[in-house]
């Protein structure tokens, strides 16, 4: 490997992996631009190594997207839809909690549960659907709401962000998920979600919950508009915001899936492609401590082969999730333990059941 990494010119950064030393932005546009995946994804093995051994973790999760109704109406999204579309939804809070019940025989630590910009939901119904769960599921970790939506409940509060977190967390509000990050870039913003929060508040908001003790995800949404400067840069403001405050737990890239969008002329992205943002953010990364593959977006025999090529989670269980499969998702709707662990130890990994905040549940 060390002949194919010098004929690719890239022995310089694997001085710098081995010497833990961080990557430059120039580093990571050779890594984007180097057409050989085998070297980028040894180069990013070497880091997932380094920070995680040969564990691969997974959780016990359960997605509820509580309502589709969204006032921003993003062009890559097929999920949200507008108040009175046909396919607009909006769960009750009873039906929430009635989703919660139907799982309660299974082993689920997680509820993982994001929705849109809704017009007219009350805060109270935020907070009573997080009551609401609790109630039901008292020891479950409640990872919900994206910075987008925690701007907007603040908004909705008439409280700053940091009060708003803090009634939340009372509520059962245990960390965030990386969602409506998208790509940082004003440019990009402008064309694909011009009304969503921008990416300074996104990143804002992702602070000021660090800093009121609740970890949160990170995400990008790539295979789109975006160049390789905007997914660097994207990747470089999130290095900037973890060196200050040192809360995200994990970057989950995400695949644009163009179906049933107002993109539709793009094709889907290609596993090299896939393999290649969760490689180099994983290079890049140097101050988050995990990489998922999300397996629902690249599909679960990727994600398997991701996990040696930087990627040291797959997410888990999942079970009806909608902003994949709205926008054409094939992948199947749950993945059994079984089959996680399946896939993991084939993949020559140890499968290491976590809790939300990566406490190891158990070994397989
Ligand atoms: O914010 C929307 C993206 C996100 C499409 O934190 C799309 O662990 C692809 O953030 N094609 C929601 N992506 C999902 C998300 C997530 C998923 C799993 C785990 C975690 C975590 C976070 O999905 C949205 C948006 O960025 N998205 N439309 C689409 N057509």
């Amino acid at each position: 490997m060390d002949s194919l990494i010098q004929q690719a010119g890239l022995d310089d950064i694997l001085a710098k992996v081995h010497n833990q030393e961080r990557l430059s932005l120039e580093d990571g546009k050779r890594l984007f631009d180097c057409p050989d995946i085998l070297v980028v994804g040894y180069l990013a093995n070497i880091v997932r190594e380094q920070k995680n051994g040969n564990q691969a973790f997974f959780i016990y999760n359960q997605h509820i997207n509580y309502s589709n109704i969204c006032t921003n109406l993003c062009k890559f999204c097929a999920f949200g839809k507008e108040k009175g579309d046909e396919l607009a939804y909006e769960m009750g809070i009873e039906e929430i909690k009635d989703k919660v019940r139907q799982r309660l025989d299974e082993p689920i630590t997680e509820i993982h549960m994001v929705g849109g910009i809704h017009p007219d939901l009350p805060y109270s119904y935020y907070l009573e659907a997080l009551r609401g769960i609790k109630e039901v599921r008292p020891d479950v970790h409640i990872q919900a709401f994206t910075c987008v939506e925690i701007q907007h409940l603040a908004d909705l509060s008439g409280q700053s962000v940091g009060d708003t977190l803090e009634e939340l967390k009372e509520a059962g509000l245990g960390s965030l998920p990386g969602g409506g990050a998208e790509v940082f870039s004003p440019r990009i913003r402008e064309i694909t979600c011009p009304d969503k929060l921008d990416g300074e508040g996104w990143l804002r908001v992702a602070q000021t919950a660090h800093r009121h003790g609740l970890k949160t995800n990170a995400t990008m949404l790539y295979g789109h508009i975006e160049t390789i400067d905007e997914r660097l840069e994207h990747l470089d403001a999130l290095r900037r915001a973890q060196d200050e405050t040192g809360g995200f737990l994990t970057y989950i890239p995400l695949a644009f899936h163009p179906k049933n969008t107002a993109m539709t002329e793009h094709a889907r992205t290609t596993g090299i492609e896939d393999l290649k943002n969760i490689a180099v953010a994983r290079l890049m990364l140097d101050n988050f401590p995990h990489i998922k593959a999300y397996w629902v977006m690249i599909g679960p025999k990727l994600a398997q082969v991701a996990l040696s090529f930087g990627a040291d989670d797959m997410d888990g269980t999942v079970k009806e999730e909608l902003i994949t499969r709205m926008a054409g998702g094939e992948s199947e709707q749950a993945l059994g333990h079984k089959t996680l662990i399946r896939l993991i130890k084939e993949a020559g990994r140890e499968p290491v059941e976590r809790d939300t905040l990566y406490e190891v549940l158990a070994r397989f």
